[in-house]
């Protein structure tokens, strides 16, 4: 069998509901990547050809089927919120100085950080390019909304890094706002598109919103769970950088004085000389499993607010999405 770099891991396959929408989709960042700059071709191809889940599109896709909307503006906008998410994604792993990414080397390890950081540049640039075209002020505004919030939040994650007094609200507001709000402008333009009415566009937003939470709870727990090659990145980045995510910041308050002060000392250092013994504090206190349930419980808040839609086989493929995406080990 050919490998195909968009085909989605078994985990996140909501069926062939939208196989062929998302063939459509990915014509399209192939038509939207193209730049006669050898290099950006090159850097552009090589982070969007490695793949990934593809859920923001999907969430474009699934929300404006499911209000009824079959206009081509929906590839468009999916692949829209791809070239923003790998925008952030390049912008991120210079910033975090990650060597790992879907499996393969970050493109910040192969071509520098420069190159990373302008190539990011030239893939959200063209994302904007795409809004536009669509030529609806609603989805500028979503999206200048969305990219500015995203931005903020990680500026927010950065003051918080080395802090192991974090509180867990505020922990909760970097990833509503790094990683939830694109989640919500996704789903939410799946609502713009097919103008639907306030309430339903709001109960659009709340599901991304709450699976965008679930979801990062999921990839913080999972760098203290996932075997390296299932995950596609190194475990421990976090740690390394000093990052006090959830199952850190459970497993102070559930662990011993000791395990406490080894946690507090490896946030304030970055220290992951004894990374094997915090997975094991992180396992041990139950942290994993209460960020794992902290996520189902967005989960189930997203599921909530699908009842604003119509019954269709859309809306079960999002019920599908919420339960798989915090289900993942990968
Ligand atoms: C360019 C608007 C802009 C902002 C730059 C660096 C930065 C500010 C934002 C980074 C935000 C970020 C990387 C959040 C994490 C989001 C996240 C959960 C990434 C992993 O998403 P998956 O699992 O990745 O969907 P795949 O590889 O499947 O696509």
């Amino acid at each position: 069998m050919t490998h195909n770099p968009f085909a989605l891991p078994p985990a996140f396959d909501v069926g062939v509901l939208i196989a062929d929408d998302m063939r459509e989709v990915d014509a399209v960042i192939q038509r939207r990547l193209a730049s006669q700059v050898a290099l950006i071709d090159q850097i552009a191809h090589y982070i969007i050809g490695a793949g990934g889940k593809r859920i923001r599109p999907r969430l474009v896709l699934l929300f404006s089927s499911a209000l009824g909307f079959a206009g081509p503006e929906r590839f468009e906008l999916a692949a829209t919120v791809e070239f923003i998410h790998t925008a952030t994604l390049l912008h991120d792993d210079v910033v975090d100085e990650s060597g790992l990414r879907r499996g393969r080397r970050t493109a910040n390890a192969l071509f520098g950080n420069a190159a990373s950081v302008l190539v990011g540049d030239f893939v959200y640039s063209r994302a904007f390019q795409m809004m536009v075209s669509v030529n609806r002020m609603r989805v500028l505004d979503v999206l200048a909304d969305a990219t500015n919030v995203i931005a903020e939040g990680e500026v927010l994650q950065l003051m918080n890094m080395h802090d192991p007094d974090l509180a867990v609200e505020d922990y909760l507001r970097v990833i509503r706002f790094k990683t939830a709000k694109l989640f919500e402008a996704s789903a939410r333009l799946g609502a713009v598109l097919a103008d639907a009415d306030f309430e339903t566009e709001e109960a659009c937003a709340s599901y991304g919103r709450s699976l965008g939470t679930a979801f990062q709870l999921v990839d913080d727990l999972l760098d203290y769970d996932g075997a390296t090659e299932q995950l596609g990145k190194n475990v421990g980045d976090d740690l390394r950088e000093g990052k006090p995510t959830l199952p850190l910041l459970i497993a102070m308050e559930r662990g011993t004085p000791t395990e406490r002060e080894l946690v507090r000392h490896a946030i304030k250092h970055g220290e992951v000389a004894r990374l094997a013994e915090i997975v094991a504090i992180v396992g041990s206190t139950g942290a994993l499993h209460a960020t794992r349930e902290a996520a189902r419980d967005e989960a189930d808040k997203a599921r909530g607010a699908l009842e604003a839609l119509p019954a269709t086989p859309f809306r079960d493929a999002l019920l599908d999405l919420s339960v798989r995406s915090v289900e993942r080990s990968s």
